[in-house]
């Protein structure tokens, strides 16, 4: 773990990796605190901050806080089962579905409450989202996949707010270590998101029904360009893997599924494939920060820290956490945040 507890932005929305406790605010404020722990607890409003707690590291590994912040005064609310806080252009939220027999009912329900509250509010574009699966890989009450159970829940909720939640965000759908399901989200107001593909991957939306059957709800990484024009420009990479077109590449290689999904990440966050999605700025691996890299097997956790010490910058935040990934053949995911550098405003 390397978190420094530096917040790169001084303007508009940030976040900051510590091993715990708050940053210094200067003046900012919080918009939402998410414990990575060894347990899961109902996300609550705590002194005035929605705080989570979520079941991501083990007894043996060292927790750590994420924390999201603003410019801007916040007003936090509770409504229903979600916590939220919201600054006029940015609402963060999260909510736990507890475990179950079976989730797509529940899943779908909460989703459904969650746009209930976006759209009400006037947050109607989702940035991004994680969603900590327990059990992500094992079966249900009736025999289907935790993941694919998961998937059609969130898919049916997509699905009914279509006309008004327009668009699939960046996201992360990932193992966690106790049963049922947490998630949290950044939502903005119009106009400042471009949802990205990435060229050597099939859209998750358009997965072949193999994996299950409603496809994954998630884009490969949301471009969000802030309505106030001093704030930098930033990417949020989803969840990445060692996946070309809709295929796992290299099943038992650890090393070489390191590199694969590394080279998505290059693919997705280049000049290039900006471009195609009309954007006129480019990044590369070493831009990359806030990363978390979730590795299925301990055993692999020397060499993975080994590859990505090498690739990413050396002062970017990394965490590393021991859960499953949503399909057993995949040994690896990573996911971070590029921040447009000052000078290139
Ligand atoms: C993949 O590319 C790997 O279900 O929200 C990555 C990011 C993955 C998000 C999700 C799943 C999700 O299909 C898995």
């Amino acid at each position: 773990m390397t978190v420094s507890g530096a917040m790169v932005n001084t303007v508009g929305l940030g976040c900051t990796f510590q091993a715990t406790g708050d940053p210094a605010l200067n003046g900012r404020h919080l918009l939402g605190r998410v414990v990575y722990q060894g347990v899961s607890e109902s996300p609550w409003v705590s002194s005035g901050v929605p705080q989570a707690g979520v079941s991501m590291a083990a007894a043996d590994a060292d927790p750590f806080v994420e924390t999201w912040f603003t410019d801007k005064p916040v007003r936090a609310g509770v409504s229903g089962d979600l916590v939220f806080a919201e600054d006029g252009e940015y609402l963060f939220c999260a909510f736990r579905v507890g475990p179950g027999e079976r989730y797509r009912e529940s899943v779908r329900a909460a989703y459904d409450s969650a746009f209930e509250l976006v759209w009400g509010h006037g947050y109607p574009n989702i940035v991004r989202m994680w969603n900590l699966v327990g059990g992500i890989t094992d079966t249900n009450a009736d025999g289907m996949e935790i993941y694919q159970d998961f998937c059609v829940g969130r898919a049916e909720a997509f699905e009914r707010w279509s006309a008004r939640i327009g668009r699939l965000p960046a996201a992360t759908g990932i193992g966690s270590l106790s049963g049922g399901i947490d998630c949290y989200f950044i939502a903005c107001r119009e106009g400042q998101t471009t949802f990205l593909e990435n060229p050597l991957q099939t859209p998750a939306h358009k997965y072949p029904d193999q994996y299950g059957p409603k496809s994954p709800s998630f884009a490969r990484a949301t471009y969000l360009t802030p309505a106030d024009k001093n704030a930098a420009n930033i990417i949020y990479v989803s969840g990445t893997a060692s996946i070309i077109g809709d295929e796992t590449v290299h099943r038992d290689n650890i090393d070489r599924q390191v590199d694969v999904t590394i080279g998505n990440i290059e693919a997705l966050i280049s000049r290039g494939n900006l471009w195609r999605h009309g954007i006129d700025d480019g990044y590369r691996i070493e831009d990359l920060d806030f990363i978390k890299v979730y590795v299925r097997d301990a055993d692999h956790l020397p060499s993975v820290r080994a590859r990505c010490g090498d690739v990413f910058a050396a002062d970017a935040d990394i965490v590393y956490l021991n859960v499953d990934v949503c399909r057993s053949d995949l040994l690896v995911e990573i996911e971070g945040i590029c921040r447009q550098k000052a000078g290139d405003r």
